[in-house]
């Protein structure tokens, strides 16, 4: 051993512990599957920092046995060890590397969310499209008083979230409450549970009616708040159809731990068909509504 030259060593150490962490970073998935357009640019930072951590773990933990190994006491040797102290070269070096790799996460990241929509918030002015949508039904009045009573805050736009410059094709209103998700949908409809078609444009407003939550699905790797007084927006693309969780991630009492329910991503055809049904099944609602309302 002693005659293998220690810079081979070192190379074959670096080699060795970048192979281990490339084949970690890409084999290793701790994630549940990814079911909308956002996931793989999560999913993709994720695996950069899985190679870093494996890589400074292997050499950390590899430096640590090897030194107590190499140099553990040895019969008789009662000395104390070499007096060392300071190493400008060392100690630039492991600081300068730390440094790089926090800046490249960080600017990587920073695209990552930029890519996501996280700068165009507000953009498309879908809280817009909420109310302008009513023009559409040839039921207007009946529309109109439950869509209002639904979204009072409608109109605001959302500061904070993840937006988007085009149109959303689909888009609803999410209010979070101690310990429930209410979904609003422009056509009237209210339900406890999100509806979405796949591969379409979809834009939530949410907002909270007490404290804070929080919106959360994690096969779209996807959380935004819903925070009281201020609309937050979220804007993504389903990819798969299939049926999701949605987790409230912000400790909002008692009861948080139940304040679940699950996201249905439908083909187009089967979310028309539930749109359909659900708007003949709320109907009568709607006009008790109306009619509570003309008669004051
Ligand atoms: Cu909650």
């Amino acid at each position: 051993m002693g005659r293998i030259p220690t810079s081979i060593w070192t190379l074959t150490v670096g080699v060795l512990v970048t192979v281990i962490a490339v084949w970690v970073g890409n084999h290793v998935s701790l994630f549940p599957e990814q079911a909308s357009l956002q996931a793989p640019l999560v999913d993709d930072f994720f695996k950069l920092m899985l190679m870093i951590a494996t890589a400074l773990f292997l050499l950390v933990a590899g430096t640590v046995i090897f030194f107590a190994i190499q140099f553990r006491q040895r019969p008789g040797d009662e000395g104390d060890g070499v007096p060392l102290e300071g190493d400008f070269a060392l100690e630039a070096y492991w600081t300068m590397i730390p440094a790089v790799i926090v800046i490249v996460l960080g600017v990587y990241s920073v695209q990552v969310f930029a890519e996501m929509g996280g700068f165009a918030v507000g953009g498309a002015g879908g809280n817009h499209l909420l109310v302008g949508h009513h023009h559409h039904h040839p039921a207007g009045t009946s529309q109109l008083v439950s869509h209002e009573m639904a979204n009072p805050a409608s109109e605001s736009k959302a500061k904070y979230g993840f937006g988007g410059s085009g149109e959303p094709d689909v888009t609803v209103t999410v209010t979070g409450m101690q310990y429930a998700w209410i979904f609003n949908y422009p056509e009237g409809i209210t339900s406890g549970e999100l509806h979405i078609p796949v591969n379409k444009n979809i834009q939530l407003n949410i907002k909270s009616a007490d404290v804070i939550h929080s919106f959360w699905v994690p096969q779209f790797r996807l959380k935004q708040d819903a925070i009281p007084g201020q609309n937050t927006e979220l804007r993504f693309t389903a990819t798969k159809v299939g049926e999701y969780p949605v987790i409230c991630a912000e400790l909002c009492g008692g009861y948080h731990g139940a304040m679940r329910t699950r996201v249905y991503v439908h083909t187009q055809e089967d979310y028309e068909k539930w749109l359909a049904e659900n708007l003949i099944a709320q109907r009568p609602d709607m006009s008790q509504m109306v009619a509570v309302k003309t008669s004051q």
